[in-house]
């Protein structure tokens, strides 16, 4: 398996977990021409990364990318049995790539002092407590670890670190720091994180 990737990609770090879980075996490449550029839209239609390519078959955005192998690899399960807990699972996923992780993103152009805008940071960490106080009252520790949950340590590392280098500081709700502990416990999300941190720091870094 080919996953085009790039080393601080939020998203690629996402795929990566349920690979990890899967026990599914990839290499990686960065995309061809570079992140954005022409040569790999020639390759993967919209751009997005992560992509990968199974056995000739290419697919790209992270979410479908992670309910393909679902199906295609079953065991072991990454999605709940039940009907309702299955609904669930997705709009923990969504609810993390729709709402929180655009948030977080938007920090990024202010990383660097030289391009940061005070008033947009605040307003931003703003809306990150807001996500992060909505999903204390969604979150429930009923339901195994599974797809819904491979994007949330990804992110909460990232706030964790932005704080201290951006001035800002985000305390997570109490149900918000439980959760984060239980899903850091699952193995290869614990493989990820000690794989991906050096990758964000080095990233941070070169902002500076
Ligand atoms: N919902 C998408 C979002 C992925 C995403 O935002 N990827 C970024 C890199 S971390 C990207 O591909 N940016 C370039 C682009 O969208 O053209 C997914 O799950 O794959």
């Amino acid at each position: 398996m080919l996953l085009y990737a790039i080393p601080p990609s939020l998203y690629c770090a996402k795929l990566r977990i349920v690979l990890r879980a899967k026990g599914l075996e990839w290499r990686e490449e960065r995309p061809p021409g570079g992140y954005g550029s022409e040569e790999y839209k020639r390759v993967v239609p919209s751009g997005n990364l992560p992509a990968l390519v199974e056995d000739g078959f290419l697919l790209a955005d992270g979410e479908a990318i992670a309910e393909y192998l679902e199906e295609r690899f079953p065991a072991p399960p990454l999605m709940p049995v039940d009907l309702r807990d299955r609904a669930r699972m997705r709009e923990r996923s969504r609810f993390h790539d729709t709402r929180l992780e655009p948030a977080v993103r938007r920090l990024f152009p202010h990383i660097a002092l030289a391009g940061r805008d005070d008033t947009v940071v605040a307003r931003t960490v703003r809306e990150i407590d807001v996500r992060l106080a909505q999903f204390a009252r969604m979150v429930t520790d009923d339901l195994a670890f599974g797809l819904g949950d491979c994007g949330w340590p990804i992110t909460l590392l990232w706030i964790e670190l932005l704080g201290p280098r951006m001035g800002f500081s985000v305390v997570l709700p109490a149900e918000v720091a439980a959760y984060r502990e239980r899903v850091e416990q699952v193995p290869w999300v614990a493989a990820e994180l000690a794989s991906y941190l050096p990758a964000v720091e080095a990233y941070l870094a070169s902002e500076r």
